[in-house]
Parts: structure tokens; C-alpha cells; sequence
């Protein structure tokens, strides 16, 4: 079988596993670093075999991610840096023709669930752990028309910590989507499957632009990446020598499926677009995306920063001034512009501030780029420059980091980093640090003296909340040998 000229399904010799699903033929990832050791793989195994009495009979395993910098502009349409992590969701799996889905997880907190093969359905309301995993099934059924599924039993084990903007949700998504590639003997390209990821993740509600699910597949080892969309392309970024990237937690939980924050950011940028399209005479009606905007006006971002200026004032729109300017009722406002968990929660939307936040966050992104690539003397302390302006605005402009990512960032940035920054949603979750290799021993100190030791649910904490992380690789299917 072959998809995008990849040669599919050879096997691949790796460790002790083999790499079964060639998604990663350039580069095949270190299955050992993926899975973290081999011991979690056993106990994965075991868990299995307790659960189901019989052995699996192929692993999927999709890595989290970290932002370096591009924070909610995805769905706007704009370019991201991200890179994947080390942490991530492994899943183990056999296939039968029991005509069912049986999920079961080795963290107690997530309950098992079976489910029919045909009865597929996400209950958006109550975003639990297995309609995630149903997301990634739903997905891989529709894009290559599955019918019917395979039956399957599945135990998933994760590292990456849950709402705190690494990406878990989407982990969890991409392996399940993997998982059902596999069990259902099918093969689909990266490229694809992150796409199809990033659609069928909005099952669960939220309106996220792609960008997690496509470093998870499209990530490689030692490099983070510059994610642009439509059409979806990933290119190396190269990182400057001399710094290491922290990631700190704040040990504040926000689960985006379970709040209308992360949707109403969406639907201000959209009325944002369709506000300056119709002051600048355009057919708006079609218009969602503020990147959409630029194209159609074929000006530069510093341009569009400058329209946004013009155009809108400071002040919240209210609804009725919203409609008034588009000349539309309040009922197709709520039906046609509106998403579901958004009807009610909102009656002004700031529209200046989070439109001039992703122009100028969209051309930050592309700064940094530029000064990895041509790697300046400078580079360090102008990227940490960088991801400081992208932490004041995502505070200021868009409004969605919280107190304690604001002191962790200010602790970091006294502590030795040179650029600290909120990571993924915000509104809690982590930051992530640059820190010059020669400051890092004393920064772990501080940050952990300041932030982590003098509060005890913090501390408790500490292990899986303060960790360095390089670029690791992209999602994987294998078994063993
Ligand atoms: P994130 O920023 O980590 O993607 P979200 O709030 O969007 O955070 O998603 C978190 C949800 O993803 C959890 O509430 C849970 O339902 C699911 N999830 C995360 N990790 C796991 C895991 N190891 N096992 C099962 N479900 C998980
Ligand atoms: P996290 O951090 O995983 O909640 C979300 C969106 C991304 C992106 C970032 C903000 C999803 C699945 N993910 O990420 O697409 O918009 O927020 O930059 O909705």
C-alpha cells in the first residue's frame, strides 16, 4: 500500500519492537525514547493481559507538544512553532470481531467504556476521557469510510499532564485515530491523519486549529518545526546551541472542553475578520478566519496591524452593535456565527485586542524563524525577546493567561531565562523557559524554591512539573518482536 509516495507497512527492526507502520520512513523514531524505557511498555503489557487475558497485538504511541511561540492564531490561519515531547499517550490494542470498542486505562481516574461499532456518538456535553478516543475513531471511520469497524480492545497509558496545555486531548485523539488505522488494516499519509485529526478533535466541541495534531504526526527528533496550514506543511526549525527549553507547570488545571474560554477567543477573531472584510467592502458572509482576511486584502501583517487601528476602537462590541455594523439579526448572529458553547456566555466581544494579538503574534512567529535560521550571535537573547512580547500580549491582549502563570513566568525570567512564556490555551498549564545552558542548574533551583516548595499541593508536584525537553518525535505504530 502507498499514500503521498510513502512505501507503507514494511517493517522496520527497532530495539526491541519493531516499527510496523512505516508513517516515519526518513527517520524512524527511537521507539525507546518514545515509550520512555522499556519498563512502561511491560507494565502496559501486563495491565493488558490482567485486563483482557491475552497480549496485545500492536502499540500506538502520539507525543504531546510545546508551543515555542504562535499562541491561538492557528485557527486564524497562521503559521506555529511547536515541538513534540517525550510525554505521551501509548496505547495497546487487539482486534476481534466482537463487533465492539472496549477502552480501558491504566490511571484509575479514567473509567473503562465499551461501545458498540456502530453506535460511534461523542457526547459533547460530558467531554470524558473515551469520547476523546472515540474522536480519533469517528475521524478514521469517516475519511476512509469504514464500515464496518473492527472490533477492539484497547488499554491507554499516558505521561502528558492532563489540561495543561501539552496537548493531551490531542495525544490522545491522534493515537486513537492511529489505532483505528491500524486495527481496520488501512494506511493513510501524515499529513492526512493529522488533518483528519484536527477535524474530528471538534467532536468534542472546540474549535482548535491544527496545530497539535499536526506536530504530533509530523514531528521529527532534534528539530522543532514551523507548522504552516491550508495546505498543511511542516519545516525544520533549528534550534540555537547554547539554550535549553523548561517547561514549568503552573498546577493550574483548565480542561478546554469543559469551558466556553477557549470557543469565545474563536468566535471574537471571526467576528474581528468579518467586522474589518465588511468595513473594507468585502463579501464578509464567507470570511472566518483573520489570516483569510489578509489574503483577500493581499496586505502585510504589519499592514493589517495597522487597519486594525483604523477600524475598530478599543471599547467591547456589544452584540447589537456587531449586528448593526453587519446589518444582520441577532438570530443569525447566534446561529451563523455563534458556536454552540458560546450563545450564552458572552455579550461583548473585544475585538481590537485580540485581532491586533494574532497579526502581531503571526508575524512574531515568523521573526523567530528567521533568527533561527540565519543563527545570529544575537539569536539567544532576541528570541527570548520574542517569546516575552508573546507572553505580554497573550496577557494583555488575549486575555488568557491567570495570575499564577504570570508570577511563574515573572519567577522564571528573574530566576536566568531569557524568553518566558505561557504554552498551549493558557488560562493555567505550563510556561515554557529559554534558559543558556551555564544558567540552568541555578534556574531549576530558584524556580523550584519560588514557585513549588512554598505551597504543599505544588510541591507534590514538582517531579512531573519542572523538566528541560528537546524536540522529540512524531506518532508511531509497532509491535513486538
Ligand atoms: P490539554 O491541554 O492537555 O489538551 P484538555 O483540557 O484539552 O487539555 O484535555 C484534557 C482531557 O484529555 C482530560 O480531561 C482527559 O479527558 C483527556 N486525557 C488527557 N490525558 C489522558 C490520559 N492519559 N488518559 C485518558 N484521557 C486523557
Ligand atoms: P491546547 O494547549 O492543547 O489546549 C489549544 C488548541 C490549539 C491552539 C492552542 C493555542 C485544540 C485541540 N488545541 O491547545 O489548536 O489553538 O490552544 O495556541 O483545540
Amino acid at each position: 500500500m502507498s499514500a503521498d509516495g510513502l512505501q507503507l507497512r514494511r517493517l522496520f527492526n527497532v530495539c526491541t519492537v519493531q516499527y510496523i507502520s512505516v508513517l516515519m520512513e526518513k527517520n524512524p523514531p527511537n521507539i525507546k525514547v518514545l515509550i520512555s524505557a522499556d519498563q512502561r511498555l511491560q507494565r502496559l503489557k501486563e495491565a493488558f493481559h490482567v485486563k483482557y487475558e491475552e497480549f496485545p497485538l500492536f502499540y500506538a504511541c502520539a507525543p504531546g507538544r510545546v508551543n515555542l511561540i504562535g499562541e491561538h492564531i492557528d485557527y486564524c490561519g497562521y503559521a506555529v512553532l511547536p515541538m513534540a515531547i517525550e510525554q505521551n499517550i501509548l496505547a495497546a490494542v487487539s482486534v476481534n470481531n466482537s463487533q465492539t470498542i472496549h477502552l480501558a486505562n491504566t490511571d484509575p481516574r479514567y473509567k473503562d467504556f465499551t461501545t458498540s461499532i456502530n453506535e460511534v456518538t461523542i457526547d459533547r456535553e460530558n467531554p470524558q476521557w473515551y469520547y476523546y478516543f472515540l474522536c480519533g475513531v469517528k475521524g478514521i471511520q469517516e475519511q476512509l469510510s469504514l464500515s464496518p469497524l473492527t472490533g477492539l480492545r484497547c488499554v491507554v497509558d499516558g505521561s502528558i499532564p492532563a489540561s495543561s496545555g501539552l496537548s493531551s486531548s490531542s495525544a490522545l485523539v491522534c493515537c486513537a485515530g492511529l489505532v483505528t488505522m491500524e486495527a481496520n488494516q488501512q494506511s493513510v499519509s501524515k499529513v492526512t491523519l493529522a488533518e483528519t485529526c484536527a477535524r474530528c478533535e471538534r467532536y468534542i466541541g472546540t474549535e482548535g486549529g491544527g496545530m497539535d495534531q499536526s506536530i504530533s504526526f509530523l514531528a521529527e527528533e532534534g528539530t522543532a518545526k514551523l507548522i504552516e496550514f491550508n495546505p498543511l506543511r511542516a519545516t525544520d526549525v533549528k534550534l540555537p546551541d547554547g539554550a535549553v527549553f523548561v517547561i514549568a507547570n503552573s498546577c493550574v488545571e483548565m480542561n478546554k472542553a469543559a469551558s466556553s474560554h477557549f470557543n469565545i477567543r474563536v468566535v471574537e477573531c471571526r467576528i474581528a475578520t468579518k467586522v474589518l472584510g465588511k468595513v473594507r467592502g468585502l463579501d464578509w458572509t464567507g470570511l472566518q478566519k483573520l489570516g483569510e482576511l489578509q489574503t483577500e486584502l493581499g496586505l502585510s501583517l504589519e499592514k493589517m496591524l495597522g487597519l486594525v487601528e483604523e477600524v475598530l476602537h478599543p471599547e467591547p462590541y456589544s452584540r447589537d452593535e456587531v449586528c448593526k455594523i453587519l446589518g444582520i439579526t441577532a438570530e443569525y448572529f447566534s446561529t451563523s456565527i455563534l458556536s454552540a458553547n458560546t450563545q450564552h456566555e458572552v455579550s461583548h466581544f473585544k475585538l481590537y485586542q485580540r485581532a491586533r494579538h494574532v497579526y502581531a503574534e503571526a508575524a512574531r512567529v515568523l521573526r523567530f524563524k528567521a533568527v533561527c535560521d540565519s543563527a545570529p550571535a544575537t539569536a539567544v537573547p532576541e528570541l527570548g525577546q520574542l517569546m516575552n512580547q508573546s507572553h505580554a500580549s497573550c496577557r494583555d491582549l488575549y486575555e488568557c493567561s491567570c495570575p499564577e502563570l504570570d508570577q511563574l513566568v515573572d519567577i522564571c525570567l528573574q530566576a536566568g531565562a531569557v524568553g518566558s512564556r505561557l504554552t498551549g490555551a493558557g488560562w493555567g498549564g505550563c510556561t515554557v523557559s529559554m534558559v543558556p545552558v551555564e544558567r540552568m542548574d541555578s534556574f531549576l533551583r530558584t524556580v523550584k524554591e519560588q514557585y513549588y516548595k512554598p505551597d504543599a499541593r505544588r510541591a507534590a508536584l514538582l517531579k512531573q512539573s519542572l523538566f528541560t525537553t528537546r524536540p522529540g518525535g512524531g506518532a508511531t505504530i509497532f509491535t513486538e518482536e
